[in-house]
């Protein structure tokens, strides 16, 4: 490893500001041209993390995410906990405003030393801003923060991923949507531990609560964990304080049920595989060479070749 990684990863595990700004930046581009260098990072890093509770939060847009999240990340500070907030934004290339509105609804946490923000708009695939996304949070981790929130817009794919980086994952709604049930995706509800119905305030929300309610006893769970349905009116801070309180819960029946320890083996099997698949994929297709490969897609296309004997013939270049 160079000599100024080693010092950066030192003084950024010493809590030095700018130095963890440095580390974040490095990781979260670990597929591109500092490549090997951000390995050697998160390398270093990877025996300090561990530490964080994670709590991944996901909703539609303008369900009130941001607003939720900088509630909870000031309860947690009241709470003497130091946090670390990575905004997770798919949709930013289209909607290049939302990172800005982020930024200004974060700004009463930004003087505080006990805070450290992130926004992270997507590069390349979902998939890639899955793993950059987690690469932030284990350096954010490794550098002290104890609470780490997550929010990402509700796009399917990367709420799933990211649901499995996190301990705790909250699904926010939000009243007057017409008939709930049909607002719900499927799968919703399978990867919330907290279903927040924000915007409480709004007119329709006990029937929201309610719809909910009906939900999770037509899907009852096998046992363990149940569901909250939590209340909040994020502009106020209404409710958050029990949101805070749920997240605790959450976490300390994680623990005392295992899952805790059976959530962290399936993560390091997940990020284990998903390493070996890119590095196999990347040195195989650096053998056949991308001319080749080409011409082999294009002899599986017109059915001169069949793709099992292609890939075959990948394998043993
Ligand atoms: N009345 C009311 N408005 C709220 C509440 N929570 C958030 N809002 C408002 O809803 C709007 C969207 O809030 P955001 O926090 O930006 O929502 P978001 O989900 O982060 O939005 P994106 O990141 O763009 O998807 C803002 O104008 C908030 O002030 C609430 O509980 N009640
Ligand atoms: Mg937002």
């Amino acid at each position: 490893m160079s000599a100024p990684i080693f010092s950066l990863v030192q003084a950024a595990l010493a809590g030095q500001r700018r130095a963890v700004a440095r580390l974040l930046s490095l990781v979260e581009n670990a597929d591109a041209r500092e490549r090997d260098d951000a390995r050697a990072a998160l390398a270093q890093v990877y025996p300090h993390t561990g530490q964080a509770q994670m709590l991944g939060v996901t909703g539609a847009p303008g369900s009130g995410k941001s607003t939720l999240v900088a509630q909870i990340a000031a309860e947690y500070r009241r709470r003497g906990r130091t946090v670390g907030i990575v905004a997770v934004d798919p949709t930013s290339p289209f909607s290049g405003g939302a990172l800005l509105g982020d930024r200004i609804r974060m700004q009463a946490l930004s003087g505080d030393a006990g805070v450290f923000i992130r926004s992270m708009a997507s590069r390349g695939s979902l998939g890639g801003l899955a793993r950059n996304t987690s690469n932030v949070v284990k350096a954010l981790d490794a550098c002290g923060y104890q609470r780490l929130i997550i929010e990402t817009v509700g796009v399917g794919q990367t709420e799933t991923d990211i649901a499995r980086t996190a301990h705790t994952t909250l699904v926010i709604q939000v009243p007057g949507m017409g008939d709930e049930i049909q607002t719900l995706k499927a799968g919703i509800l399978e990867i919330a531990d907290l279903l927040v119905v924000n915007k409480a305030d709004h007119l329709g929300a006990d029937h929201t609560v309610a719809a909910l309610r009906a939900m999770l006893e037509l899907s009852p769970r096998a046992a363990g964990w149940q569901p909250p349905i939590l209340p909040t009116v994020a502009t106020t801070g209404q409710g958050v304080a029990e949101v805070v309180d749920a997240t605790e819960r959450h976490v300390a029946y994680l623990r005392q049920s295992g899952q805790w320890e059976r959530q962290a083996r399936a993560r390091a099997a997940d990020e284990l595989e998903a390493l070996l698949r890119e590095e196999l994929w990347r040195r195989h297709l650096a053998q056949v060479g991308e001319t080749r490969y080409a011409a082999l897609i294009e002899q599986v296309a017109t059915r001169q070749l069949d793709p099992y004997t292609a890939a075959e013939e990948i394998l043993h270049t």
